[in-house]
């Protein structure tokens, strides 16, 4: 059992994982039509961790008994720039989920809800990792700068990301 509060503050956190998956398909759509064929596997393999945190959170509000919302996702931005204007916009993006987990935590606490204390400690460790892939790759992007041989290697190593299925609903 969930309380109101606690069931709503979940079923929006379903929604921003699903805006963040639908912001890196963009970004991996615009890194294909760009050539970068590396930098849009990156992005569709983060995509697809998206939908499963945003189905982790689903299958967490089914399990406490409790009524799915599903609420309109926002349309990105669509306009992109560069890989380094792209990571630096990934990076902030992730700050702001990592804050919306946070609050979560918060009135999990607040609650005695110990349950979803527990259950959120997985997105609290998995935004430190999401936050720093984006400052690794951030400040290989700018050590490169501009220089178009740097941009094909990185683009090259990011071809080389894969993404792994979680093996059962509340793993991954
Ligand atoms: Fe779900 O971690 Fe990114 O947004």
């Amino acid at each position: 059992m969930l309380s109101e509060k606690m069931t709503g503050a979940l079923n929006d956190q379903i929604n921003k994982e699903m805006y963040s998956a639908y912001l890196y398909m963009d970004m991996s759509a615009h890194c294909t039509y760009a050539g970068l064929n590396g930098f849009a596997n990156w992005f569709m393999v983060q995509y697809q961790e998206e939908m499963t945190h945003a189905m982790k959170i689903y299958d967490y509000i089914n399990d406490q008994g409790e009524k799915i919302v599903l609420n309109a996702i926002e349309k990105p931005p669509g306009n992109f720039g560069t890989p380094l204007e792209m990571f630096e916009a990934t990076l902030k993006h992730e700050q702001f989920i990592t804050k919306s987990i946070h609050d979560i935590v918060d009135l999990a606490n607040g609650e005695k809800d110990y349950a979803t204390q527990i259950f959120l400690q997985w997105f609290v460790t998995e935004q430190i990792e999401e936050e720093a892939n984006d400052n690794e790759l951030i400040a290989k992007l700018k050590l490169v700068g501009n220089d178009g041989n740097g941009l094909f290697m990185i683009d090259k190593e990011l071809e080389s990301r894969t993404f792994t299925a979680p093996a059962k609903k509340n793993d991954q």
